[in-house]
């Protein structure tokens, strides 16, 4: 039988959105993008340019928002 604890985490995708600081143009939203995307666990990253956002779906054994926010700040932007 599985433990359901571990099914449950293996599936638990969640969504986070993350306000980032230093997006001027689209490469820079380009550039944010590639790297949430690289963050093992990223099943999907919507950036904002407008809205100076990052809307990031992970699965959450594998990634978490301090992984997505370190990844954000090693391209050089700040999150806030
Ligand atoms: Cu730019």
């Amino acid at each position: 039988m599985l433990n359901p604890v571990i099914a449950g985490a293996a599936m638990a995708m969640e969504t986070v959105q993350l306000n980032i600081q230093g997006m001027t143009c689209n490469g820079c939203v380009k550039n944010v993008t590639g790297v949430l995307q690289k963050v093992p666990g990223v099943s999907s990253v919507e950036v904002s340019l407008e809205q100076r956002c990052a809307k990031v779906v992970y699965n959450s054994a594998e990634a978490n928002p301090a992984q997505l926010k370190a990844a954000v700040e090693g391209a050089g932007f700040e999150v806030i």
